[in-house]
Formats: structure tokens, C-alpha cells, sequence
């Protein structure tokens, strides 16, 4: 295994202290067996102006709008949208790098998608930020998802590089507060990493737009689209433990958050409202690669229960009846629940799915070219 301890010192370091608190509530009532008229995800650019407007309205109401989690379980919440930061910080390291990452991250992009539209009179589903359609570099930041008015603003003014600070992604150009759009003034309270109380600061982003055009472009869509199992796929989505051997996962955290953005904090990166766009595109390209294949497809899981263990050295590999939790916001529920974006627990779908080009062959010597070697 290489050991490189830039990136990953930030996910071990405080692996200790995330606080175990689990509340009962449940409070998602849609829930469905049967998915007759799913509500269509589409990509920013395609929406119309009022539609990106009516979908910012909503994220702010969020943000406006009282939390059900206790104070006592997180003294820095102080909106529904805090629920949902909260949760991530909270669960950061049994989420990540794990076989459960994307059913996880799909439950916990569904549910916000939810309250949305049923705590925020939103009537359309979540949108998707197709990065592809944003490289290679020099375009990167002109992506209408950065626009100020019809966006979420773009990048941070320019902080310099702590000379100490590991973590530093090249090409980076930004690192302070955003300097207009609509979240301009919003105030993130949770975090940095796994901290709960109040730590009230601007939202940050440090737009690195060669990083993003290499993890984010069509290249790296196919090569992701062609493993030939979940397992693989799933590593090649989430990537490798060094900033060159990332995957699409990293490519949107990291070419929007740079070294200094809330995006590139691994606990609290929801704080920043772009995540859901990443990761609603995230989904998308596991739905399109489930769709690939439908029928093996809806039922291939696997991946370690715990971070990182690829070789099942603390525990065994996640299955279809392993549980997933979102906290407050919803009910517990099963891998299983979410295989299927049109049955189970879910009802939506994309308006358009990836598509693979190429044949599939020689998945895994493309995954060691890309520098894996676990
Ligand atoms: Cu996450």
C-alpha cells in the first residue's frame, strides 16, 4: 500500500472524538414501495432562470427554517439546513471510502431533496451540476453554477498558501470568503472537521480549475463508467489516498474547495449548498452505470464497513441489509432501500444518464494506471 499522509491525516487525526449520538425521529413520511411518477433531477444550465431561482429560494428557506436536532446533540445548529451538516460531520468517518459511500450519500441527497419540497414548498426535484460540461480548465470558472445572480456564486478572494499546510492543490486561485451570489452572506456555523458548536464564519471556496479539469472530465466519467464491477467502480469513483491518485468524488470537493474551501473539509462540506449539486451528479453517474447493467446491477454491493479496510482486516464488507442512518432527518433504512432510484425508499429520476462510448475491457489495468496500488 503507498502511504502518503498529506489528505489522510485530516480523516485520522480526529477519529476519535466524533461524538456517537443517535435520536429515534423519524420524520420522512414519503417514503414509497412503489415509484409511479418520479420527479426528474436536470442539469443547472437547462433549468430556466425562475427554476434556478425558485431553487435557491428554497435552499435559503432551509437555512431560515428552525432544526429538529437538539441543541444538547449539537450546539451549533441553528437551521434544518444545519440538520443535515450536522449529520455528515457526524457520521464523516463510517461514510467515506466505505462500500455504503454512495447508497449513503444517495439516501442523504434524497432526503434533502425532500425537505425541500415539503418544508420549503419547492416544486422541483434536485438539480445536478454536470462537471463534464465545465472542462477542460479555462472554463471551468465560468460554469453558470458559479454565476452570481443564477448560480451559487463563485470563488474566494485569493489567500496564499500556508507553506506548512499539507494539504495544498495545485493551481488553486481562491481561499476566502465568496465575494457575491446568493449565499454571499450566509454564516457557517458547524465545523471546521467534526467540531458541533457554534463557529459562526463566511463560506469559503478556492476554485482550482486544472485539478477539476483532470478529475472531472469526460476522461475520467468514462473511465469510472467502464469498471466492470461495483467494487471498482466505487474505488475509482472515490479514489486513492494522494490528491493525484483522486477520483470524480474528490475531483468536485476538491476543484471547488481547493485547500482553504468548506467544500475541500471532508466533515462540514455540506455547509457549502454546491455539495448537492456534486453529489446529485455523483448519483447520476452511479445510476448510469447501474443502468449499464440494470438487472446484476441493482444488487451489486460491496466495499468495506470500515474506512479504507479494502482488505477486510477490521471487518467484513458491506451488504444489501446493511443499515444506513441519517440522524434526525429521516428513518433508519438498508442499502437495499436504495439501489433502485424508482422503488424502495426513492422516486426520481435524471433527465439524462451517461453514457459509455467504449467497450469495457481492461478495467483494472486502467484502475493501476491511474496510480491505484492498495
Ligand atoms: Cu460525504
Amino acid at each position: 500500500m503507498v502511504y502518503v499522509s498529506s489528505r489522510s491525516s485530516r480523516w485520522y487525526a480526529l477519529s476519535l472524538l466524533v461524538p456517537i449520538l443517535v435520536l429515534s425521529q423519524s420524520i420522512l413520511t414519503t417514503a414509497q414501495k412503489h415509484c409511479q411518477d418520479p420527479i426528474v433531477r436536470k442539469e443547472w444550465r437547462t433549468l430556466s432562470k425562475s427554476a434556478r431561482l425558485n431553487y435557491l429560494d428554497a435552499v435559503h428557506c432551509l437555512l431560515s427554517t428552525p432544526p429538529l436536532t437538539p441543541l444538547s446533540a449539537a450546539p451549533g445548529i441553528r437551521s434544518r439546513y444545519d440538520d443535515f451538516v450536522a449529520t455528515h460531520i457526524n457520521q464523516t468517518l463510517s461514510i467515506h471510502f466505505v462500500g455504503h459511500f454512495l447508497p449513503w450519500h444517495r439516501w442523504f441527497t434524497a432526503v434533502y431533496e425532500t425537505a425541500l419540497r415539503e418544508e420549503c414548498s419547492y416544486e422541483g426535484a434536485q438539480p445536478y451540476w454536470d462537471w463534464t460540461l465545465d472542462t477542460p480548465a479555462d472554463e471551468f470558472m465560468e460554469s453558470p453554477v458559479f454565476d452570481d445572480r443564477y448560480g451559487f456564486g463563485g470563488n474566494g478572494a485569493l489567500v496564499p498558501i500556508d507553506e506548512s499546510d499539507p494539504n495544498e492543490v495545485l493551481g488553486r486561485t481562491g481561499g476566502g470568503c465568496i465575494e457575491g451570489g446568493p449565499f454571499k452572506d450566509l454564516v457557517v456555523r458547524l465545523g471546521p472537521l467534526n467540531g458541533l458548536g457554534d463557529n459562526p464564519r463566511c463560506l469559503t471556496r478556492d476554485l482550482a480549475p486544472y485539478y477539476a479539469a483532470r478529475f472531472l472530465g469526460r476522461n475520467q466519467t468514462e473511465l469510472t463508467l467502464r469498471q466492470k464491477d461495483f467494487g471498482w467502480f466505487d474505488r475509482v469513483l472515490q479514489g486513492g489516498q494522494t490528491f493525484d491518485a483522486s477520483g470524480i468524488h474528490d475531483g468536485g470537493h476538491y476543484g471547488v474547495g481547493g485547500t482553504y474551501g468548506v467544500m475541500a473539509d471532508p466533515f462540514a462540506s455540506p455547509a457549502d449548498p454546491i455539495f448537492w449539486m456534486h453529489h446529485a451528479n455523483v448519483d447520476r453517474l452511479w445510476w448510469s452505470w447501474q443502468k449499464q447493467d440494470l438487472w446484476e446491477r441493482l444488487w451489486d454491493i460491496s466495499g468495506p464497513i470500515f474506512m479504507q479496510d479494502y482488505g477486510n482486516e477490521k471487518g467484513g464488507n458491506t451488504t444489501l441489509d446493511y443499515k444506513l442512518s441519517l440522524w434526525s432527518n429521516a428513518k433508519d433504512i438498508v442499502v437495499s432501500d436504495v439501489m433502485d432510484i424508482q422503488g424502495g425508499g426513492l422516486c426520481y429520476d435524471y433527465d439524462e444518464l451517461y453514457e459509455s462510448d467504449r467497450d469495457m475491457e481492461n478495467s483494472e489495468d486502467e484502475s493501476q494506471e491511474m496510480g491505484f496500488d492498495w
